[in-house]
């Protein structure tokens, strides 16, 4: 069985980051060792969550890991709380990288132009450092534009906006970096994506559903990170990603008796999983 590390918070209540992360990674028969990097009551949109930082535990988590061996097909990252630990999260990707592991970095911090609460104007500079050292980026258009240092061009950006800032992206990664959340040419919502290597652009979109809610961004790269590791290329991984979020956000819109603080992933887990038993093993790829 292949095996992902996936490091960031637990959101007790919120369906985000590893809450999402653990169910999703696990429906792909892909074992999910979890880096929790700090336990909050609720996600940050919620007011008077508490937050327990757990930086002094990843140092100590990743020795042990090391000494017993532990080697992992993909190294994902999503919410990091502080700068000290994107520095910690970089000594992992040292630790545990290599020609045959995958690693993906979700610089998960904004949305809607806006840094969410709890980080300063110094953290986009520091997590477009720890993207430089990953295969794969999947920023939102907040989070490009922060980490390029460019204002904030709104969802509806236009398409050679969502270029533009991707080129400016593969100056800092090698590998893939893609944007998510953005229109397209013919008005559907999905993912531009650029290859630095090739210098390709691709996307792929589907109709836009008027609902907007918090947490899609985790199951998007949770959902990416799944397919990945299971062999399916980049390009289907995402296009299965983006089915799903799309899924899940119109079961959530269709629903009189849904929250507001989350989408109901849970209830389109069914239809992944039928998706998922289509992969065909004996194509797996490795990086
Ligand atoms: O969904 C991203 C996310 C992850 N973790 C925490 C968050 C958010 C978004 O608000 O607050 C703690």
């Amino acid at each position: 069985m292949k095996r992902v590390m996936t490091i960031q918070d637990i959101s007790c209540i919120g369906k985000c980051s590893l809450t999402v992360a653990l169910p999703i990674i696990s429906c792909f028969g892909v074992e999910a060792a979890i880096v929790p990097t700090a336990v909050l009551s609720t996600h940050t949109h919620f007011s008077g969550f508490t937050f327990r930082d757990l930086t002094e535990d990843l140092d100590n988590i990743k020795e042990h890991w090391k000494k017993e061996g532990f080697k992992f097909d993909t190294l994902y990252s999503g919410y990091l709380g502080s700068e000290r630990q994107i520095e910690i999260v970089r000594d992992y990707f040292k630790t545990f990288g290599g020609e045959h592991t995958y690693i993906i970095v979700d610089p998960v911090m904004a949305d809607n132009g806006k840094l969410y609460a709890g980080f300063d104007d110094h953290f986009p500079e520091k997590m477009a450092g720890l993207c430089k050292e990953a295969d794969i980026i999947l920023p939102n258009l907040s989070e490009a534009a922060l980490m390029l240092n460019e204002p904030y061009p709104g969802e509806n950006a236009a398409p050679e906006v969502t270029r533009k800032l991707l080129k400016g992206l593969t100056k800092l990664v090698s590998g893939i970096a893609i944007i998510t959340g953005v229109t397209l040419e013919n008005g559907n919502f999905g993912f531009m994506g650029l290859d630095a290597k090739t210098g390709e652009f691709f996307e792929y979109g589907t109709p836009k559903v008027n609902y907007k809610s918090h947490g899609t961004g985790d199951i998007f790269a949770s959902t990416f990170t799944g397919a990945l590791t299971r062999g399916m290329t980049c390009f289907d991984s995402l296009k299965l990603a983006a089915d799903y979020v799309t899924r899940c956000i119109k079961n959530t819109y269709d629903d009189p008796n849904r929250v507001d603080y989350a989408v109901n992933f849970e209830a389109e887990l069914p239809w992944l999983t039928d998706r998922i038993k289509l992969i065909n093993d004996t194509e797996r790829r490795t990086k």
